[in-house]
């Protein structure tokens, strides 16, 4: 084997793993593996915030369902990536933050910049690890690789020190990564047949780690085909087509209480993938725990999930695209006993996502004059105007309950938003989503709060030619926090309000195209530019800060 330095070993076994872009902050600590990355062929996105490059990286790993890898450097760089980390995990992501450390020479004297990184991030990551040896780097690189996407997926951090990686070695690669997906057996399925022979409401709740668009068609077939109801875990609207007739609507933060009630009126749950965390199951009153009325299908790749918190009547520790290849491949079991219940829990779901008239609900608009931008309507325009493709971002804040109320994902991959409630990923997500699809169409939808944590995002877009549409959903306010203040102390509004700047002239400083949209009838219009622009292109939504959730405004919550 040639001579290599370790930076080139880390870089070459990445490749191997089909990892074609990583997304960095520089450091002095790693210029090793810089320098491997000179000439290419993996494609390096340099950030302007640590926390961006770690959320891309997140944002890469859910799309491609390989590692996305993030670079910094030690104490200052890692400790900023870390809500990267939390994301990842929270969303059974696969990630590899890799971390320059100080030589091993100084390790353990507290030298410049020092972190002890397994310490640190252990109880946050799958795995974390520290090189010690340069000929051990392959050994370490594939068994983070392989832990990163085995099982139920998830963010492994590895501290590299740099005298680890400026040494030279003559070791040879690992080989190619080959994730472990656990499979299902003939006889979990002929029990699931069983069990939904014996079923009069049952009800799929599908999603968590793991999809592809084969398994999203699979499930499409034989929800279809046995005409099941099929719930969507918070921020898993994009695993089934939802103009399908089995789509039910999401278990979201703000999800339709029909649906929640119909989890509770179910007789059996068939969960596809989903952990039934605390969002999903409202907040564990929908399902008792641990032994839920409901009987319980569960199905998860990771084997820690199972039986974790509910005790199901029958445990599948398998990944969602065996699961459902194996199911389609079975005879579908008649959906005549439940068909009217079905078809209740789709009118419920098309009342839903029906957009109010401009304006809102009820009469407490501004008054004369035009009508400020309606979310509700802006996300109907863009429902038909996106192709079914495009990718949709999101972050944390009030803004997104009219994204997973109003707009309609049809084809999986379509929807990036972190299951963690992190604000600061819109952006990010959505520059690394054209990293992976240059082609497609990609629109951050964003609040005013959450944007400008990582707004110098811009500048990346702009320089790596990233030409993503941002809709900054401005209300003036941290409009979530104001929501929940003005539920516990009415009218004592602490740190809630924002005073923006010029988000179009900002955009415009960094490169971007800018317009403010202040009126309902100007979002249309508005939106084609943006989406003509040739360019990174953000719209100013001047939304108004009375509607603080879909139907609900600040006078009649201060009046409860
Ligand atoms: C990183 C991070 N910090 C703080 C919070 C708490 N938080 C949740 S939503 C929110 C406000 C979001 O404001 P904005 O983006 O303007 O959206 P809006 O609610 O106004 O629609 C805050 C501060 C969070 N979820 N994530
Ligand atoms: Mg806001």
């Amino acid at each position: 084997m040639r001579e290599r330095t370790g930076g080139q070993v880390v870089v070459d076994q990445l490749r191997a793993d089909r990892i074609d872009a990583a997304f960095c902050v520089p450091g002095e600590s790693f210029l090793a593996v810089l320098d491997a990355l000179h000439n290419g062929p993996t494609r390096l996105i340099a950030c302007r915030h640590e926390a961006a490059a770690a959320n891309m990286a997140v944002a890469y790993g859910k799309l491609t369902g390989r590692p996305g890898v993030c670079l910094v450097t030690r104490g200052p760089g890692a400790t900023q990536a870390s809500v990267g980390v939390h994301t990842a995990a929270q969303d059974s992501a696969p990630m590899l933050l890799l971390v320059g450390q100080v030589s091993r020479a100084t390790r353990g004297r507290e030298g410049f910049q020092e972190l002890d990184v397994p310490a640190v991030f252990g109880p946050m990551a799958k795995w974390a690890a520290e090189a010690g040896d340069p000929d051990r780097l392959p050994e370490l690189l594939a068994r983070a690789v392989q832990t990163a996407t085995s099982g139920r997926p998830g963010p492994v951090v590895l501290a590299l020190p740099e005298d680890v990686l400026t040494a030279t070695t003559r070791v040879g690669d690992a080989r190619p990564v080959r994730a472990v997906v656990p499979g299902v057996a003939p006889a979990d399925l002929a029990r699931l047949r069983e069990l939904l022979g014996g079923a009069r409401r049952p009800l799929v709740v599908a999603g968590g780690p793991g999809w592809s668009e084969a398994a999203a068609a699979d499930l499409k077939t034989v929800a279809e085909a046995s005409r099941l109801p099929v719930a969507v875990s918070f921020r898993s609207q994009d695993v089934l087509d939802n103009r399908s007739s089995s789509y039910a609507g999401d278990l979201g933060v703000s999800a339709n209480p029909a649906l929640a009630e119909r989890v509770r009126a179910a007789d059996l749950l068939v969960a596809v993938g989903p952990r039934l965390g605390a969002i999903t199951t409202g907040d564990y009153r929908l399902l008792e725990v641990p032994v839920p009325r409901q009987r319980l299908v569960h199905v998860h790749p990771g084997l820690g999930e199972l039986g974790r918190l509910y005790q199901p009547d029958l445990a599948i520790n398998a990944a969602v695209g065996p699961f459902l290849a194996a199911w389609r491949s079975v005879p579908p079991v008649r959906g005549d006993a439940w068909a009217a219940w079905t078809q209740a829990a789709r009118d419920n779901y098309l009342a839903w996502v029906r957009p109010w008239p401009a304006g809102g609900p009820a009469p407490a608009g501004p008054g004369p004059g035009p009508a400020p931008v309606d979310l509700g309507q802006a996300l109907a325009t863009l429902r038909e105007r996106l192709p079914d493709d495009a990718i949709v971002t999101s972050g944390a804040g009030n803004y997104t309950a009219w994204v997973h109320r109003f707009f309609q994902f049809r084809r999986h991959g379509t929807q990036l938003a972190p299951k963690s409630g992190a604000m600061g990923f819109a952006l990010p997500a959505a520059l690394a989503a054209k990293v992976v699809h240059p082609r497609r169409t990609v629109v951050a939808v964003v609040g005013d709060g959450d944007f400008l944590m990582t707004a110098q995002e811009l500048a990346t877009a702009v320089q790596h030619r990233l030409d993503v549409v941002v809709l900054v959903v401005n209300n003036g306010m941290y409009g979530t926090i104001r929501m929940h203040q003005e539920r516990a102390y009415p009218g004592r509004v602490t740190a809630t309000d924002l005073q923006n700047p010029d988000f179009p002239a900002l955009a415009r400083a960094y490169g971007a195209a800018g317009e403010a949209v202040a009126e309902a009838e100007a979002f249309p219009a508005a939106l084609n530019r943006a989406l003509a622009a040739g360019r990174p292109a953000l719209l100013d939504l001047q939304v108004d800060p009375e509607w603080i959730a879909p139907g609900l405004s600040l006078s009649a919550l201060r009046r409860r």
